[in-house]
This record gives C-alpha cells, sequence and structure tokens, in this order.
C-alpha cells in the first residue's frame, strides 16, 4: 500500500487546497493530512490565520479525501511522522520547491504546480481575501512573494512591468497568475499595488496608483523630495487608502518593544543614538539613500522628531567616490550618529545610551528579533528576544491587513508626518 502525507494551515479554504489534496490522494492508496497547528504557525512565522484549527481540521475533513488527518505541531515533525506513519510520498505546492527537500533520504517528496486564480471574486468581495499586483523593473522579489506566503488571506496575483520580458519572466520565476505592461490594465483587478521599481519611477507608479483608490506598499524612499511626498500622502487621504512605506523595522516586535522600553525609562534619560550599518549588508546592498533612510527613521522613533542639526561628514577615495560617511544629529540633550559604511565594512549595531545604562541591538538591527540592556548597577545583562521569520516584510502585511480590515486610513507605526521628516533630513543631507 502506497501512503501519501500532505501538510498546510488550509485556511480559508479554497481551491488551491483542495486540488492539492485530490492530486496528492491520486498518487497513492492511504492519504494522511497534516494541518498546522496555532502554536506551529506562530512559530514559523505564519500570521493572520483567520480560521480556528477545528475549522480547519473540518474543511480537510469535508472533502473525503483525506484517510487520516493530524495535527503538525513542530519543527521537524515531518520526518518523525514520514518514519511513523511509513510514507512513501511527500506532497507539497510547487511553492516549496526545494525546500523539503531534505525529506528525500526518508521517502519520495513531490512538488505539485501550485493553482493559479484562487482568489474568488466572492472571498474579495467580503474583503476576506486581497490580491496584490507587483510593479517592478527587474526579475528579484526582494523575497516579497515568499514572504507573503505567511500572511493569511494576501494573494500575490500579478505583476507589471514596462518590459514585456520583466513582466513575464518574473511572474513565471514566482508563479503569479498573471503579467502585464499597461499600467492602467494591471491596476484594474488589484486591490494592493507593491512598488518596487528604481527610486526615479516609484513616485509616479504610486500617484496613479492612489488615484485608482488602491492601497500602494512601496520601497522607502518613495521619493527624495518632501514635498512630493506630501502630496502622495494626501492623494491617500483623499482617496481614503493607505500609503506604506517598506520600513520594515518599525513592524518588528523587537524594535517596538525597545523604543516603549526605552520610552519608559529603561536607561533613564537618553544621551546618544548611534547606528552603524554596512550598505553591502542592507538588505542586498540597497543604494546610500534607501540605507540611511532606516537609520533616520530608527534615530525618529527614539528621540523624536525635533532635531535641531544635522551634519554629514562623507570620506572619498582618490577617485572622488564615497567609502564612508558619519551624520550627526542634535537634539536639545541627545546626539545621534550614523554611520554609514559605503564600500568599507563596518560593524552593524544599534546602541542606545541613557544615564543610567545601555541597549544595544546587534549585528543587522534594522531585522531583528533581538536585543539587550545594560541597566547600571545591574549585574547581568538584560536579553529580550521575539519571534522573528524572514525578512520582516510579512510583519509590514500583517499590519497592513489589520488596517484595512480597521478601516484605518493611516498607519500608525509610522506616521505621515514621520515619514516626511525622514525626507526633510535626507534633503539637507543629500544637500
Ligand atoms: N497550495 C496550492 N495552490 C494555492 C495555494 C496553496 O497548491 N494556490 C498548496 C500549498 O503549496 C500547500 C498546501 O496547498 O502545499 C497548503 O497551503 P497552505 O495552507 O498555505 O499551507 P502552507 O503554509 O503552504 O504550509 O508544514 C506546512 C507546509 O509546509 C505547507
Amino acid at each position: 500500500m502506497k501512503k501519501v502525507i500532505t501538510y498546510g494551515t488550509f485556511d480559508l479554504f479554497h481551491k488551491g487546497h483542495y486540488n492539492i489534496i485530490k492530486r496528492a490522494k491520486a498518487l497513492g492508496d492511504y492519504l494522511i493530512v497534516g494541518v498546522t497547528s496555532e502554536s506551529f504557525d506562530i512559530e514559523r512565522g505564519k500570521l493572520n490565520v483567520r480560521d480556528s484549527l477545528i475549522t480547519r481540521i473540518e474543511n480537510v475533513r469535508k472533502t473525503g479525501l483525506a484517510d487520516e488527518i493530524i495535527i503538525e505541531e513542530y519543527q521537524g515533525q515531518k520526518v518523525s511522522d514520514i518514519i511513523k506513519y511509513d510514507i512513501d510520498i511527500l506532497v507539497v505546492g510547487s511553492d516549496w520547491r526545494g525546500k523539503f527537500d531534505y525529506l528525500k533520504n526518508y521517502c519520495d517528496v513531490i512538488y505539485l504546480e501550485r493553482t493559479k486564480n484562487i482568489s474568488s471574486t466572492k472571498l474579495r468581495s467580503e474583503g476576506i481575501i486581497f490580491n496584490i499586483g507587483v510593479v517592478t523593473d527587474s526579475i528579484e522579489d526582494n523575497d516579497f512573494v515568499q514572504e507573503s506566503k505567511y500572511v493569511s488571506g494576501i494573494h500575490v496575483e500579478r505583476v507589471f512591468s514596462e518590459e514585456q520580458e520583466v513582466a513575464q519572466r518574473f511572474c513565471d520565476k514566482y508563479e503569479l497568475d498573471s503579467c502585464w505592461n499597461d499600467y492602467g490594465e494591471f491596476l484594474s483587478d488589484v486591490d494592493i499595488v507593491y512598488v518596487k521599481t528604481g527610486l526615479n519611477k516609484r513616485a509616479e507608479y504610486i500617484e496613479t496608483a492612489l488615484k485608482h483608490g488602491k492601497y500602494v506598499i512601496s520601497d522607502s524612499p518613495m521619493t527624495l523630495s518632501s514635498d512630493r511626498l506630501r502630496r502622495l500622502f494626501e492623494l491617500a487621504r483623499e482617496n481614503n487608502v493607505v500609503l506604506i512605506e517598506r520600513m520594515t523595522l518599525v513592524y518588528l516586535r523587537a524594535f517596538n518593544q525597545l523604543v516603549w522600553l526605552v520610552h519608559s525609562n529603561l536607561v533613564g534619560d537618553l544621551v546618544s543614538v548611534k547606528c552603524s550599518i554596512s550598505q553591502d549588508d542592507f538588505d542586498g546592498g540597497r543604494t546610500f539613500n534607501e540605507t540611511v533612510c532606516t537609520a533616520i527613521c530608527a534615530v525618529l522613533k527614539l528621540l523624536g522628531k525635533n532635531c535641531q542639526e544635522v551634519r554629514t561628514n562623507a570620506v572619498r577615495n582618490h577617485d572622488g567616490e564615497f567609502v564612508y560617511d558619519m551624520i550627526s544629529m542634535k537634539y536639545e540633550n541627545a546626539l545621534a550618529t550614523i554611520e554609514i559604511g559605503t564600500t568599507v565594512d563596518i560593524e552593524n549595531e544599534l546602541v542606545i545610551i541613557g544615564s543610567n545604562g545601555r541597549v544595544t541591538i546587534p549585528n543587522d538591527w534594522w531585522n531583528t528579533g533581538y536585543f539587550e540592556a545594560n541597566i547600571s548597577g545591574k549585574e547581568f545583562l538584560k536579553r529580550y528576544s521575539f519571534n522573528f521569520e524572514g525578512n520582516g516584510f510579512r510583519y509590514l502585511l500583517q499590519e497592513l491587513m489589520i488596517m484595512i480590515g480597521d478601516k484605518r486610513t493611516e498607519c500608525t507605526r509610522l506616521f505621515y508626518d514621520e515619514s516626511v521628516k525622514i525626507i526633510e533630513i535626507l534633503e539637507r543631507i543629500n544637500k
């Protein structure tokens, strides 16, 4: 007897789920379906799951295709299940291609092509599933597509690029439903647009999408002009939609907790904030402006918007190229320093010094689930650790889903005036 196993959350049960269970069943004589428990989904960073475990199991049971249903409760369980149930084949959707190859030592692993066009009109009209379209000029996705799979209720459906070939290759690579090179047509059937083109085109795409009443996520910064940014936010308000920038830092539990603790006097009065970034380490080596925006954002969140003076000291090499930058932001009672290793390698860290101690986020502080506090008079470091998975994008998407659900038109994690302030400071740096 050939035994097959497949796993999933099976939230908001749809035809993609039905299809994979049906095709898995057809591959053998006995089918086991593993449904993820709530705590396992939390552990693996799956967010926004709407249906309870009981409902999700019930939906799988109702297909009449599963001979047995089990619960997947912890990392590593797949190996144990395969041995315990003497499984011949593990089946999973092609969005996981390669990820379960390590199980090939135990059984056959088959990736079945995932079902396209799963977001039915009904689910969309009821505001349960939202279609996302990506606007791009390259075939890299910043891991956005994979991250979106961890947020229930979001479906990356289509891609737009001015170049047909880029759109087509992006669509094939990430198994999206459709690709477009007419922006108007592309916008006609999306709820949320993610703009990830080069900076020179971003504002234009954002503006058109907002005018069409779409929610927009954009890479940061959206524009280098504070006036233009203000107009974009006005447009979002007029159209009752959210414009949200991809500043993942402000969506991270660890960073928010750090800000709250520091503002609750954890280390006394703040004296200094130092943030250092090697540009190469920052999200695949993004540009200077993109890198520096995150650092300014961290400073604003910690010290506020009343920065009195901004100074930059750039170091160039013999050919006149920037290699290193030190930016200082002076506050009435504190000083922030931002250190950017443009081509040189510097140690990434964020250090907050207060009158009564120090808080440090070591390493890639803009993408973290961890920080530590060193409080005067206390012998031991106090360590804070939070669940953090992927590149942080999923936490932004989760917040966006909450905003849409609450019909909020402004993001409270990063207020519009904070975004504008970041660009005003950037304007002074770039002057
Ligand atoms: N699926 C599909 N087509 C879709 C959506 C999902 O074929 N349009 C497949 C997925 O590839 C997966 C299964 O349906 O094999 C269940 O999908 P999810 O409920 O989203 O579960 P997932 O997060 O993919 O978890 O241990 C859990 C597994 O790793 C899969």
